[in-house]
């Protein structure tokens, strides 16, 4: 049965069989003190509001029986996998890779690439590596989706202008419906998080639809 969730710039019908959420990077590394995020000078606590949005973007998703699937941004231990102008751009506080309270900073198996505590995948539920700000890129990501069928997506996670962001757009030119979860996302600049959501449904919805968590789960009743 199709739900129509009120949305900018319009409403839109999703059928839940045919319908993915994807939340993206909500690692440790992002939102707590002593990874990646703060290495870039960000204050980290910005992005905590998104959590117990995405937690209720995830029941209700499950309850549906969508499929749910998690991203997460990082790199394999030797660096192979890590463009030498991504770890070197900058001045961090530390680099990819440098040791810090939670591992190595942005490095897959370490404590801080793991996704925080209150949004742990259940089993079974399929998560994506991923070397790059989106999840298409050097993933299964897109074979994933085809294989099942799914035409929309709904996106959360961190941060909305960045890893939200690429996505969005690299699903959108694959002819993926995106819906963005606007308060189930964050950045550590409010005004860009602002600005990202108002680009997305601009232009009759250039990129797609923006609803947050309270108009969702009033669809799915
Ligand atoms: N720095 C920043 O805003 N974001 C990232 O580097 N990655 C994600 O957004 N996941």
């Amino acid at each position: 049965m199709p739900i129509l969730v009120q949305a900018e710039p319009s409403a839109i019908a999703l059928d839940p069989a045919r319908t993915a959420v994807i939340v993206i990077d909500m690692q440790r590394d992002f939102l707590e003190p002593g990874g990646f995020g703060e290495t870039l000078g960000n204050d980290v606590s910005l992005l905590a509001a998104a959590i117990a949005p995405c937690r209720m973007l995830l029941e209700a998703a499950r309850a549906a029986g969508m499929l749910v699937i998690h991203t997460r941004e990082g790199h394999r231990p030797d660096l192979s996998d890590a463009p030498p102008a991504k770890v070197g751009r900058g001045a961090p506080s530390r680099r990819i890779g440098d040791p810090g309270p939670m591992g190595r900073i942005l490095i897959r198996g370490e404590p801080g690439h793991d996704i925080v505590p209150a949004l742990v995948p259940l089993d079974g539920e399929p998560v994506i590596d991923k070397p790059g700000k989106g999840a298409f890129y050097a993933t299964e990501l897109e074979p994933m989706l085809r294989h099942r069928g799914i035409e929309a997506l709904l996106l959360a996670g961190v941060t909305t202008e960045v890893c939200v962001h690429t996505t969005l757009r690299e699903a959108n030119d694959r002819g993926f419906r995106c819906l963005v979860m606007g308060d189930a996302c964050a950045s550590y600049f409010p005004e860009f998080h602002r600005a990202a959501l108002a680009m997305v449904s601009a232009q009759g919805g250039i990129f797609g639809w923006v609803s947050d968590t309270t108009r969702l789960l009033a669809a799915m009743g």
